[in-house]
């Protein structure tokens, strides 16, 4: 007798609308891995170049003493992780580190702020910041919690092309992490940048502790998005001393691997970014993550306040691996 093919059942493909289910994920991340970065590299190939990676530096223009309570971040003020509360950086010094930025190859330069969200008069001076920087031939994205009616507009409105806003984990192990804001929160935002036209960059983090049905369950939420997200970070979660997270049990390797392979399937056409948590990460993991879809990473030696590998190293890697940086979109 045939032996059923129990990576067959529940069957690992989206339903005919083109949702995902946390049980269909579920079952992507079953299969062997040799068959799912098989299937994830396939997919990769038929959308995009393999050999090109985006290239995005971050520069947090306001540092620290954040009121929520994501247990995973430094810059919460009600942890003590050494983080200092900073004022908004002034305008010459985010239009230098992003000249500095776009000299290095970086094509996007992303401006990330420890708020809740913006109140007016710190919008008012992002705003600028968006204009000078993509004055310099850069494409621009924000990170500044969550948005009122009129502010995703305005950024709109000053240039701004990718606004990141992560869900972070599935709805059930959500309110494990953050308490002082919902999932719905966060969607009523992503829903603001959207009607807006900015592209939306939203993904999560993973190695905070969840199970694999958690994985499953975030990436399913991520890709039943209508339309999903045009770029999504996978973070690795970076254990900082102080935050309620350190000391997690760190992520086995090849399940990240296998998180970046299951985004890349269900979401064929979106930019999956290799995020935070890359320092930590030995290169043939990165390779693998590359192998599986992941197109984009974040360049240069900070994050916002955590490391990240420096230009050079990223520089030997691609030479090692045959990658390139991706142009600018229009550019070849
Ligand atoms: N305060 C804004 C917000 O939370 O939307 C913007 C900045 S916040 C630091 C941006 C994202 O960084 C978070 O949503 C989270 O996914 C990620 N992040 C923060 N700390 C992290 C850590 N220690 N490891 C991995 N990712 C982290
Ligand atoms: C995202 O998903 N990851 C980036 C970016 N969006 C803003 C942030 C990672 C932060 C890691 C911790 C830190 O450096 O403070
Ligand atoms: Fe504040 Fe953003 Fe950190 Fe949460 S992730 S504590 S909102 S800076």
């Amino acid at each position: 007798m045939d032996t059923p093919n129990l990576n067959e059942f529940p069957p690992a493909a989206a339903d005919i609308a083109g949702r995902w289910s946390a049980r269909q994920v579920e079952a992507l991340f079953d299969l062997p891995f040799n068959d799912l970065i098989y299937r994830a590299h396939g997919v990769h190939r038929s959308h995009f170049d393999p050999h090109a990676v985006q290239l995005s530096t971050l520069i947090s223009v306001k540092t620290g003493g954040c009121p929520e309570d994501c247990a995973y971040c430094p810059q919460a003020a009600r942890y003590h992780t050494g983080v200092a509360d900073e004022k908004l950086l002034p305008l010459d010094q985010v239009v230098a580190a992003a000249r500095l930025a776009k000299r290095n190859g970086a094509t996007r330069f992303c401006m990330g702020a420890a708020w809740r969200g913006p109140k007016q008069r710190d919008l008012d001076q992002v705003a600028e910041m968006v204009r000078a920087v993509r004055a310099e031939g850069l494409e621009t994205c924000a990170t500044l919690g969550m948005l009122k009616a009129g502010q995703a507009e305005q950024l709109k409105a000053a240039g701004l092309d990718y606004y990141n806003h992560n869900v972070d984990t599935a709805p059930e192990f959500y309110g494990e992490i953050i308490t002082t804001r919902t999932q719905d929160d966060r969607l009523e935002t992503l829903g603001r940048v959207r009607r807006a036209g900015i592209h939306v960059c939203c993904g999560g983090i993973v190695g905070m502790g969840e199970s694999r049905r958690t994985r499953a369950g975030l990436i399913a939420q991520l890709a039943s998005m209508d339309p999903y997200p045009e770029s999504v970070p996978i973070n690795n979660l970076v254990q900082v001393p102080g935050t309620p997270l350190h000391g997690t049990p760190p992520l086995d390797p090849l399940e990240f691997v296998r998180t970046i392979a299951c985004a890349r399937i269900t979401m064929p056409k979106a930019m999956v970014r290799l995020s935070a948590g890359r320092q930590e990460m030995a290169e043939a993991v990165q390779a693998l993550c590359f192998f599986a879809g992941a197109n984009s990473i974040f360049y240069g030696e900070k994050l916002l306040t955590t490391g990240n590998p420096d230009v050079d190293a990223d520089r030997a890697l691609f030479a090692k691996l045959g990658l390139r940086p991706m142009g600018l979109p229009g550019e070849s």
